[in-house]
């Protein structure tokens, strides 16, 4: 292993006093303390398999030393960031970038890790080795019914490798679209995906969920196949109980109000998971909370809310994973950021006096249910997530204890300093 429990256990030693000085301060103020603890301690965000690697952009790629090359390497660098938060006890992969050779194997690696397996996710909008159709014009909505069938196969494929791994989600993002109008027509495209969509659904083990992402641009720029919430959900009532949206917080237009968005979703019982990251443009794919923190708090102040009153339960409700690509910083030590940014978020949104905000909206009291949202999110929560952290068993701070015990400089030892992580 090569971060030991000793290791973590001395790093708590050192910062205990301090942090035990901020808790005990903080936790006067707070009835349910206790239970904001223990919520905060399982719940848990899964990484995905792409993000472990320095991304890029189409203008070059500067890769990081000690990187993973392999599925055995990224699932070990999910256990490093799960030893050290105990936050991210599940990994996403992508297929065909992480095909399990030996999938018993794999799932014994994880295990040894702590590690479950999230949504797999399928990949029609690049063209493989030997692949017979192009996906240049698009995949399932694609006017030629062989691509589609293609596309399809693939994507059941996909959920096969899911099974094998214990996985109980497939995420379909799709770069189908158009960049100049007249290239397409809407309702057909829409059409072709519903029916391949249908025909991948099919094959959906019974207690399975189907994620579909939507995303207002890119690749393409003049129209998505699946641009919005709105196109995302009818496609889901279309096909079913066991297909939902998924919202990528950084696939809208910018000053969206995505919380909005959440709110309703779940209300109709149809928002199936998250993609965390941050942007100040659109999909950025910048660490979760770096641009827009409130917003963040928002989010989860509606999934707080909406899920309580569905009786969802937080932690295992809905699919929490982030979705970032890192051109700067140290991918792990990124995710890290990223996993505390959502958990600051999350412990804030339960600070949230829910019965004070409904008389405040009953009444019309503007200004108090500003005050009572506000007062949430000004709170430093800092030592409270921290705290469910050190009762897990991981470390006080993350991020210090990454770079104390080196775990960079270990992984460039054993890797080298040249490596090119698969993926985006
Ligand atoms: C693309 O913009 C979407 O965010 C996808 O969810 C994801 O990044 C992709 O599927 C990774 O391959
Ligand atoms: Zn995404
Ligand atoms: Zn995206």
């Amino acid at each position: 292993m090569l971060i030991e429990t000793n290791q973590i256990e001395q790093h708590n030693q050192g910062n205990l006093a301090t942090h035990q000085r901020n808790f005990n301060f903080i936790s006067e103020n707070i009835s349910n303390i206790e239970e904001i603890v223990e919520k905060l301690k399982v719940f848990q965000i899964a990484i995905p398999s792409w993000a472990l690697g320095t991304g890029g952009t189409r203008f070059g790629r500067f890769s990081g030393p000690g990187e993973p090359g392999t599925l055995e390497q990224k699932i070990d660098d999910v256990g490093l960031l799960h030893k050290l938060n105990q936050s991210s006890g599940a990994i996403s992969l992508h297929i065909p970038w992480d095909i399990p050779s030996d999938a018993e194997k794999i799932k014994a690696l994880a295990a040894s890790h702590g590690l479950g397996f999230d949504a797999v996710n399928s990949n029609t909008f690049q063209d493989q080795k030997g692949q017979e159709h192009s996906y240049k014009f698009g995949s399932l909505h694609h006017v030629d019914p062989k691509v589609r069938k293609q596309a399809v196969d693939h994507n059941i494929e996909v959920i096969k490798h899911g099974i094998a791994l214990g996985s109980k989600s497939l995420t379909v993002w799709l770069a189908d679209g158009s960049s100049f109008p007249g290239q397409l027509n809407f309702r057909e495209a829409f059409q072709n995906t519903l029916e391949s969509l249908k025909e991948i659904y099919k094959h959906l083990p019974s207690d399975w969920k189907m994620f579909v992402e939507y995303k207002g641009f890119e690749p393409n720029f003049y129209s998505m196949t699946i641009a919005d919430w709105g196109q995302s959900l009818l496609l889901a009532n279309k096909l079913g109980e066991k297909a939902y949206t998924l919202v990528d917080l950084g696939h809208h237009q910018p000053n969206v109000n995505i919380e909005q968005i959440v709110s309703l979703l779940l209300m109709e019982g149809k928002l199936g998971g998250f993609h965390f990251n941050d942007s100040k443009y659109a999909d950025d794919d910048l660490t979760a909370g770096a641009i827009k923190p409130y917003q963040l708090f928002l989010i989860f102040n509606e999934l707080v809310d909406g899920m309580d009153a569905k009786g969802i339960d937080h932690a295992t409700g809905l699919g929490w994973m982030i979705d970032a690509s890192h051109n700067l910083k140290d991918p792990l030590v990124d995710l890290l950021q990223s996993v505390e940014a959502i958990k600051i978020a999350y412990a804030q949104a339960l600070l949230v006096d829910r019965k004070a905000l409904k008389e405040a909206q009953q009444a019309n009291d503007v200004v108090k249910a500003q005050e009572i949202l506000q007062d949430a999110f000004r709170t430093d929560v800092r030592s409270i997530v921290a705290e469910s952290r050190l009762r897990a068993g991981a470390a006080l701070d993350p991020v210090q204890a990454f770079r104390d015990l080196k775990v960079r400089e270990k992984l460039t030892e054993e890797r080298g300093a040249v490596t090119i992580a698969t993926g985006l």
